[in-house]
C-alpha cells in the first residue's frame, strides 16, 4: 500500500507533462479521426498507477494480448466473451491469446483477467476495468475487467475489452464528445446494446497505438 501512496505522489507532479507529451504523438498518430479516443487524452489524464477495484485503465502494454477468464464466470459467460473477443477484436492489429493458465506476477502477466462480481457495482453500472500492474506512464501488464452479471451483451464486452486496450468514453475523448457519439462505437456509454463492434474509429486509435 505505502508503494501505492508514493506512485501517486510521485506521479501528480508530472500528469501534465506527460498529457502534453501524449497528446501530441496522439494527434500526429490519429490524425483522420474526429476525435481522439485513446488514453491518455487532455480530457483522460489519470496516472496509470496500480489501482485495486474500479480504479482507471490505461493502455495494454504491447499489441499481444492473453487472456484469462476467471472461475467467476460461467461457462456460459465465458465461452461468449472468447466468441466476441475473436470476431469483435479481428479487425485490429492486437494478437488474442487464451494460455492455459493466468499469471498474475512477474514481468509477463496475462494481459486481461476477466471476472464476475456484483463487488463495487452501484446504480447502473454493469462493468467496470482496472490496471493492477502498471508498467509506464500510460500502460499496464495487467488490467482487470468485472462483469456485474453473467449475461454479457456483445456491446459490453466490446466495451470493457476496448477500456481494456485504453479506449475511453466520448467525454473523455479530446475533443470531447457526446457519450453516444455514432463514432464511438461500443465505447458509447450507457450501454443500450445495439452497438456490437469498434467500428472505424476505434479499429484506427487501436492500430495506431499498438
Ligand atoms: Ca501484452
Ligand atoms: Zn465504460
Amino acid at each position: 500500500m505505502s508503494r501505492l501512496f508514493r506512485n501517486v505522489a510521485a506521479v501528480s507532479a508530472g500528469v501534465i507533462g506527460w498529457a502534453a507529451i501524449f497528446v501530441t504523438s496522439g494527434a500526429t498518430s490519429a490524425m483522420a479521426a474526429p476525435f481522439d479516443n485513446m488514453y491518455p487524452t487532455l480530457n483522460a489524464e489519470w496516472p496509470c498507477l496500480d489501482y485495486s477495484a474500479h480504479g482507471h485503465f490505461c493502455q495494454t502494454d504491447n499489441k499481444d494480448m492473453s487472456v484469462w477468464m476467471q472461475g467467476s464466470l460461467t461457462s456460459a459467460a465465458k465461452s461468449t466473451i472468447k466468441s466476441r473477443l475473436s470476431n469483435q477484436y479481428a479487425p485490429t492489429d492486437l494478437v488474442v491469446s487464451y494460455p492455459s493458465s493466468a499469471s498474475y506476477t512477474g514481468s509477463s502477466e496475462t494481459d486481461i483477467v476477466y471476472q464476475q462480481s456484483t463487488s463495487g457495482m452501484s446504480g447502473t453500472t454493469i462493468g467496470f476495468t482496472w490496471c493492477d500492474d502498471a508498467v509506464s506512464p500510460s500502460s499496464c501488464d495487467q488490467q482487470y475487467v468485472r462483469f456485474r452479471y453473467d449475461s454479457i451483451d456483445a456491446e459490453l464486452a466490446c466495451h470493457e475489452t476496448g477500456h481494456a486496450v485504453g479506449l475511453t468514453h466520448g467525454r473523455q475523448a479530446s475533443p470531447a464528445v457526446s457519450q453516444t457519439n455514432s463514432a464511438l462505437g461500443c465505447m458509447e456509454t450507457p450501454d443500450y446494446g445495439n452497438r456490437t463492434g469498434l467500428g472505424s474509429n476505434n479499429i484506427a486509435e487501436i492500430n495506431a497505438t499498438y
